[in-house]
């Protein structure tokens, strides 16, 4: 099942803090993109499904301070590694692009807000494959607030929010040259309407799957 002609699929990546629309956002991309005939699928990460995700979902349900937070950051990595071989799998040989809510860069900044170095955290995600464009739908954890109550999760909490926050804004401004190679990041204003930002991820993403079709896929 060659897909040669047609060139693979496009690995988009949406990141951002929790309420920032990230998830609503994501579903809108792909039924636009299914409209524009793209083959294009689903996954977010955590993938809470996998042994692996079963662990995480329950640290993130837990409210116990026993966990060893190294350990922590590599569930996470595992549950990005012990899956994109399958994504990127699917990428080449079908032409499949994926939409992936949160990753590596949810990754870093979230393990740094629990007080690890970055430097320690990139190591870990060091040769994961790489998103061929990072769509941050940036809002600041005022209005995100201000989207109704934070769930129940350890991290839904607005001081913990606003570190992850300014982690993201410290490794945007350096383009995340924590990261091996520079990736192609578009900072979105997420306090525009929800059709507005729809349009302008679409936009992007039909470039993106354009020029990436006869690319390799990359590691970070
Ligand atoms: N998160 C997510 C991390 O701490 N590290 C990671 O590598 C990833 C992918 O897990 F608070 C955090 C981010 C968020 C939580 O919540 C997952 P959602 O609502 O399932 O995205």
């Amino acid at each position: 099942t060659s897909n040669n002609e047609k060139g693979r699929g496009s690995f988009i990546l949406l990141e951002g803090c929790d309420r920032s629309g990230k998830t609503t956002q994501a579903k809108l991309l792909i039924e636009a993109l299914k409209e524009k005939n793209q083959k294009v699928e689903f996954a977010r990460f955590p993938d809470r499904t996998s042994e692996i995700g079963k662990v995480i979902d329950q640290y993130l349900k837990s409210s116990s301070n026993d966990r060893n937070l190294r350990a922590v950051h590599l569930l996470f990595t595992a549950n990005r590694w012990e899956l994109m071989d399958g994504f990127v799998k699917k990428m080449k040989e079908e032409g499949v692009t994926y939409v992936i809510d949160r990753y590596a860069y949810s990754g870093i900044a979230y393990s740094m807000a629990n007080g690890i170095d970055k430097e320690w955290c990139q190591k870990m995600e060091s040769g994961l494959p790489k998103p061929d464009v990072v769509l941050f739908l940036d809002l600041s954890v005022e209005d995100a607030s201000k989207r109704g109550e934070y769930g129940l999760e350890r991290y839904e909490k607005k001081a913990f929010q606003q570190k992850v926050r300014d982690n993201y804004h410290e490794l945007i401004e350096d383009n995340w040259k924590v990261l091996k190679n520079n990736i192609n990041i578009n900072v979105i204003d997420a306090t525009q309407t929800k059709e507005e930002i729809a349009k302008q991820l679409l936009d992007i993403s039909l470039k993106t799957i354009e020029e990436s079709k006869n690319k390799p896929i990359q590691v970070i």
